[in-house]
């Protein structure tokens, strides 16, 4: 299944030479300038609970008007363009957007949307990563300017390369960057490859990235969500609700999900999507657990990612489980630890 759907299956590669990243400081700048923009609530269908919505070659009335919200656009350098502290819209296939007064609102149908959504939700998932503590208690994770191209590759098909250093977000079907969870997906990849120079040079670390970063998309929308109070209509567990109308059938329409039933080594097939489902499943339950024990899902994202610094870039999932599970205990204590080991087990990834 994964294998057979385009988008953010295929590539979503992360080469294994080491990239260089400059750590830079997690202080407020004050020459930073907010703007305002127009985005997806995550993505229309989980803000609308609507199934029955559908690309329509990119037509603006295909998605009603009350799925848009109006939101400020942080951390611009003010130039007009989409540069900031944590992003940069590199350049664009359409027309690059700009305003003299940092105001971007745009609909799907404009070039401009699928660019000031990936800044958007790049900005507000380095947000999320330092609201969490990176950066400032903990070690940086991925704190600098990432680049971004947006619909230059003609397939559907988005990806994270490390050299350069850079995400680009296709526009088969549903334009990939208007769905943040494809968003913050491939900047997953971009958060592991600089946590880890060469990240995914084994077929389980590969699953792994794709784990953590359906994981990352949808816990980074789930977190904004509460932060801003937008509705969510459609299962917390289905990646790419919107994304996926383009080549799903059933409904709800998932690119992949966070809550199935595939076990390790059984369900392995080789391909890093599909048996990435096994690896964020666990996440999933890691994250149940947290919130029923009292430290929420905040928690339980600050301990995973946390862990993943530790992860060789060729990792096994056992090795990757056992250093989850020990920043578990160092972090949370027995019970917190006891969750971890238990919800791998359940997956059948013993240590
Ligand atoms: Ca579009
Ligand atoms: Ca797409
Ligand atoms: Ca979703
Ligand atoms: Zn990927």
């Amino acid at each position: 299944m994964p294998s057979a759907r385009p988008a953010i299956a295929g590539v979503c590669f992360a080469a294994v030479t080491a990239a260089t990243l400059p750590a830079l400081a997690a202080t407020d700048d004050p020459a930073t300038s907010t703007g305002t923009a127009r985005v997806f609530m995550v993505n229309p269908v989980q803000s609308s609970g609507n199934e029955s919505l559908t690309d329509q070659n990119d037509s603006a009335t295909a998605v009603p008007a009350r799925q848009y919200v109006t939101v400020a656009l942080r951390n611009l350098d003010g130039s007009g363009t989409l540069t900031g502290k944590w992003v940069a819209v590199q350049s664009a296939t359409g027309k690059p957007a700009y305003s003299a007064t940092n105001t971007f609102l745009f609909n799907r149908h404009d070039d401009g949307f699928e660019q000031v959504m990936a800044y958007f939700w790049i900005n507000q998932a380095q947000e999320y990563l330092q609201s969490l503590g990176f950066g400032r208690t903990l070690p940086p994770v991925n704190e600098q300017q990432q680049l971004v191209k947006v619909d230059q590759y003609g397939g559907d098909n988005s990806y994270q390369t490390d050299k350069p250093f850079r995400i680009r977000y296709g526009k088969g079907g549903v334009d990939d960057a208007e769905d943040a969870e494809v968003i913050v997906h491939e900047y997953g990849h971009a958060v592991q490859a600089a946590q880890v120079p060469g990240f995914g040079a084994s077929e389980q670390a590969g699953a792994i990235g794709e784990a953590f970063s359906d994981y990352f998309g949808v816990s980074v929308g789930l977190a904004a969500d509460l932060q801003y109070g937008w509705p969510r209509k459609t299962d917390a567990a289905c990646v790419a609700d919107w994304d996926s109308v383009s080549y799903t059938s059933e409904v709800p329409h998932c690119l992949r999900r966070l809550d199935g039933a595939k076990r390790f080594p059984a369900d392995m097939t080789g391909e890093v999507h599909a048996d990435g489902e096994i690896w964020s499943r666990a996440l999933w339950d890691i994250r149940r657990a947290y919130v029923r024990l009292g430290f929420g899902s905040r928690g339980a994202d600050t301990t995973i990612i946390d862990a993943q610094f530790s992860f060789g870039p060729g990792t096994s999932f056992a090795a990757a489980a056992r250093a989850t599970y020990r920043t578990a205990l160092h972090r949370d204590g027995r019970t917190a630890a006891s969750a971890v080991r238990a919800a791998f087990r359940a997956r059948g990834i013993t240590f």
